[in-house]
């Protein structure tokens, strides 16, 4: 009898733990496309082409492999709809001596699964994922006993663990992270090269067709589908972020021009997360532009770092403070999430242009993410929840073991301050000072209370006063305080009331638009 071995959308990878080893004459490889991923939030739709796509790729070149694959297509009639339901049928289909499995990205996923053996009863075996730089079993141990979880000492560790820029014990340069070379606002008129465009072949149009007749009522357009869908295509996408966007990477790593979608990130989250890139891999040749002298140090780090630093480091966290983690709510929030962030229909600039570059791309970089997206939600005190749904749907990169940290840890502070020394809430101040967002807006970054002040500027200080309590006694950010109680009762009135005027404003969004 063969062993059958469940490939998942996002282990799109020929090395994957499960098929190392295997005899490809007796081993069947199971595919499935099931409703139930694709809508248990409403995936944007450019996600769903990039995850079926990607997948029917990566079967047709395992069989001319010569693997033999089983591949349910999500339009067969007989389709179960679930994993647990496709893989109980495979298992009547090719009577199994055994399930073999890569662990899942997700903790929903990962309960499912671990009930296959029982329910079918044929021996499952879950092997873990070690497509990562760090093991979780590493992870935990690094973790263990510290009082305080900090991306920074892992990542110290991770750098002496690969070698990458070490000179012997010492970081290359002196420094472990040159992030204060990183922080440029935009130059007048700054572009970035073109984006690696990846036009659709035949599967990925027939892909497009299916999502656009099942999925259509789903966010997002499909019209400027560009993400790379294989390996080969991947690497292309690799090469070009070396040869063009490297270098300027570190700079410009913080800052946001309206209409540039993506300056000079790399692009390859949704590659990586698939499996179609290997992270060490790539650090390593980012490395290599660096000893070739066509990058700089400050850049080259810089990517490093949010590889097998914060990449590594909230997989680490994700599993250690899981299931908790997707209910935690440290700070209260409890407001609905704003209909603008579906529609785009506001007049904050900042955000329109953010919600615009997610629909386009099902992309939005990581400053527009945490310093625009997740600093309002944070600072208006929306439901992390609720704010979770909306980056697990929007974003084609987003599985819940990179999503989720990100959001409710990170950018919400939700963990309570777990993962990330101080919430990061910022005043317009800090977005006017990153981006060209504020010349043209309706509001006035300089004006900090009334109907034509920048929202985010009383906002900040409702959301400190809000949490008073909580902050006060943190160092990184008590001090804050100090400025607040230095304004004097009626400036402190005016700014709350103008806070409470603007949150009495939002209008929630309509059900629907993440789950069913
Ligand atoms: P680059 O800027 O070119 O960075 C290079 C690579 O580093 C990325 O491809 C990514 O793999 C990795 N990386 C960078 N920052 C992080 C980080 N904070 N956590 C994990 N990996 C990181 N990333 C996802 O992959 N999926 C998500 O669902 C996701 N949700 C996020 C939600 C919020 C609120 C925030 C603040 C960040 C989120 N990120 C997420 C992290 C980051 O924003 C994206 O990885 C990045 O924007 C992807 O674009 P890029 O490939 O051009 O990245
Ligand atoms: C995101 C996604 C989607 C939309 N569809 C599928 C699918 O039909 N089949 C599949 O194997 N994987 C899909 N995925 C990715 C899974 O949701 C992902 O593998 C798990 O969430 C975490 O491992
Ligand atoms: Fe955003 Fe405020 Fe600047 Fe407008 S003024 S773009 S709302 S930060």
């Amino acid at each position: 009898a063969p062993v059958l071995v469940p490939v998942l959308g996002d282990q799109l990878t020929p090395t994957l733990a499960s098929l190392r080893g295997c005899d490809k004459g007796t081993t069947i490889v199971l595919m499935m496309e099931v409703a139930e991923e694709a809508t248990y939030v409403r995936h944007h739709q450019q996600k769903l082409v990039l995850f079926f796509s990607a997948m029917r790729h990566f079967a047709a070149e395992l069989a001319a492999d010569g693997w033999q694959v089983d591949y349910v297509r999500l339009d067969d009639p007989a389709n179960a709809g679930t994993f647990s339901g496709e893989v109980a049928r495979a298992v009547e289909r090719h009577c199994p001596r055994a399930i073999r499995v890569v662990e899942p990205g997700e903790w929903r996923v990962l309960t499912a699964m671990q009930e296959w053996g029982d329910k079918l009863a044929c021996p499952a075996e879950i092997l873990p994922d070690d497509r990562f730089v760090c093991s979780l079993a590493e992870f935990r141990a690094w973790a263990d006993g510290r009082k305080q979880l900090r991306m920074e000492f892992f990542y110290r560790e991770m750098r002496r663990k690969t070698g990458l820029l070490m000179d012997g014990a010492e970081p290359v340069g002196g420094q472990w992270n040159f992030d204060h070379d990183n922080r440029a606002g935009p130059p007048r008129g700054l572009k970035a090269p073109p984006r690696p465009h990846f036009a659709p072949d035949a599967v990925t149009q027939e892909v497009i067709a299916l999502v656009r007749d099942r999925f259509g009522g789903h966010f997002g357009t499909l019209d400027s589908f560009a993400w790379p869908v294989t390996r080969g295509e991947a690497e292309a996408a690799a090469a070009a972020f070396f040869e063009q966007r490297l270098p300027d990477f570190g700079k410009y790593q913080d800052a946001m021009v309206a209409g540039e979608d993506d300056l000079f990130h790399s692009l390859l989250s949704t590659s990586l997360n698939l499996g179609l890139l290997d992270p060490l891999d790539l650090c390593r040749r980012a490395q290599a532009e660096y000893h070739a002298g066509r990058a700089p140090l400050n850049s080259v780090e810089g990517f490093i770092r949010q590889i097998i630093g914060w990449r590594e480091y909230v997989r680490g966290f994700y599993w250690t403070f899981m299931p908790g983690l997707a209910d935690a709510n440290k700070l209260h929030a409890t407001r609905p999430l704003p209909d603008f962030w579906w529609t785009g229909n506001t007049d904050m600039r900042c955000l329109a242009d953010c919600v615009r570059s997610t629909r386009d791309n099902a992309h939005a970089h990581h400053i527009q993410r945490l310093m625009v997206l997740g600093n309002f939600a944070l600072l208006a005190g929306i439901d992390p929840r609720a704010v979770q749904d909306w980056f697990l749907t929007v974003y084609a990169d987003a599985i819940e073991w990179v999503e989720l940290p990100n959001v409710a840890a990170m950018a919400l502070y939700a963990d309570g301050g777990a993962l990330a020394s101080k919430p990061y809430a910022a005043s317009g101040a800090y977005i006017h000072r990153m981006s060209d967002y504020c010349g043209k807006c309706r509001y006035s970054v300089a004006q900090k209370t009334g109907p034509d002040a920048c929202p985010f500027n009383a906002l900040y200080w409702h959301f400190m006063q809000a949490n008073r309590r909580l902050l006060e006694a943190n160092p990184r950010i008590g001090r804050i305080f100090a400025t607040w109680d230095r304004m004097g009762e009626e400036r402190q009135a005016e700014y709350l009331a103008s806070a409470e005027a603007l949150l009495a404003r939002l209008e929630p969004a309509a059900p629907g638009w993440a789950r069913e």
